[in-house]
């Protein structure tokens, strides 16, 4: 049976993650932890839940070892863009606390899933259908420790046969909850905008084009990768994943399809803009669909129209 602890389970992902989870597993088998005291009012609240700060690793230990975990969804960490105002905050919660993780996995012999993302790739990799190996070579914080947290995975893996696994998302759009602080955020924004101002002022620039996916697909893709047979697993840390590839103006056309008169202008933040230069066009995840079957359902019309759909009851519009 698994039990399986969710650390950093109030964010963007783990909101959504961790009922998925309970629906899957049984609700007192997925314990949600995060940093903050206490999850908010709803459906993650009906669950347990630990505060765990993933830099003490003896509040992981903790956790870990009196509920009996045998998997772990390493979720906690700092995104792109706070974590080039705040690099060494990204530094020890993304690289410490994921060293803390694999430390607690070795011991208790848990498997460990974490994301890594788009960032870890850089301005010299080949920017187009982005091949599964490459170059990596970021310049964020953010995606350095995206390129060591992959590498720190592969080691524990190698050296002392801990089952990791990892993949590359590109940006995640949803309606539960807000992202937190990364560069593809503008691609769940304008959806409200677009909602409740019928306008949406692009701090990403027009023609950057980033891979994207809808969260069904997301908590699709970690659900089934941690399913599949190691058997069949060449690579681990991390696969390259997407579902598609857009920039703001292709992003408005979609929306222009269910609103008419909705309005697209600029506003570039040289930052975040910087950020979206160095990531690629388009991400190429075949070594995913061959070696766990990763397929996913949404494109960007079929995500337009349910997150439309979704937002409307969410902002009772
Ligand atoms: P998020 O920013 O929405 O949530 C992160 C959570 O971590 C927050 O709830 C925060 O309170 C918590 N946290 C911060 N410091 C902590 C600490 N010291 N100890 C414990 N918890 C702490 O992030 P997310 O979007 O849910 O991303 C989760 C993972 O997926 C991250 O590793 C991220 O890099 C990766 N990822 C996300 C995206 C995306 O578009 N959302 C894309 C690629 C990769
Ligand atoms: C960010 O923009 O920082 C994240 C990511 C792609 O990793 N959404």
């Amino acid at each position: 049976m698994k039990k399986i602890l969710i650390t950093g389970a109030l964010g963007q992902i783990g909101t959504e993650l961790v009922v998925a989870m309970r629906k899957a597993y049984g609700t007192g088998n997925v314990i949600a932890s995060d940093i903050r005291p206490s999850p908010p009012a709803g459906e993650l609240a009906e669950g347990p839940y630990a505060v765990v700060d993933v830099t003490l690793p003896q509040q992981i230990a903790d956790v870990v070892k009196q509920q009996g975990i045998n998997q772990i969804v390493h979720l906690a960490a700092i995104l792109s863009a706070t974590g080039e105002a705040k690099p060494k905050l990204a530094w020890d919660v993304n690289m410490s606390g994921l060293f803390n993780v694999l430390e607690v996995a070795r011991e208790t012999k848990a498997a460990v899933f974490t994301p890594s993302s788009i960032a870890a790739f850089g301005p010299t990799t080949p920017p187009d259908k982005t091949p599964q190996n490459t170059i990596q070579r970021p310049t964020t914080m953010y995606g350095i420790t995206k390129v060591g947290g992959e590498l720190l995975c592969d080691y524990y893996y190698l050296k002392y046969g801990v089952d990791t696994r990892g993949v590359r998302f590109p940006g995640l759009i949803s309606y539960v909850a807000l992202p937190g602080g990364g560069t593809t955020d503008y691609a769940v924004h304008i959806y409200y905008e677009a909602l409740k101002h019928k306008h949406y002022a692009s701090y990403i620039g027009k023609g950057t084009f980033m891979d994207m996916m809808y969260m069904p697909d997301a908590l699709d893709a970690i659900v089934q990768l941690m399913e599949a047979n190691p058997d069949h697993l060449i690579h681990r840390n991390a696969f390259n994943v997407t579902a598609m590839s857009f920039d703001p103006e292709k992003l408005a056309a979609s929306i222009r399809k269910y609103i008419p008169e909705f309005a697209l202008s600029y506003n570039v933040d040289p930052v975040r803009q910087g950020i979206a230069n160095s990531w690629p066009n388009s991400l190429d995840d075949t070594a995913a669909r061959e070696e766990w079957g990763w397929n996913p359902k949404y494109d960007l019309d079929a995500m337009t129209k349910d997150m439309l759909a979704q937002l409307k009851v969410k902002l009772a519009l």
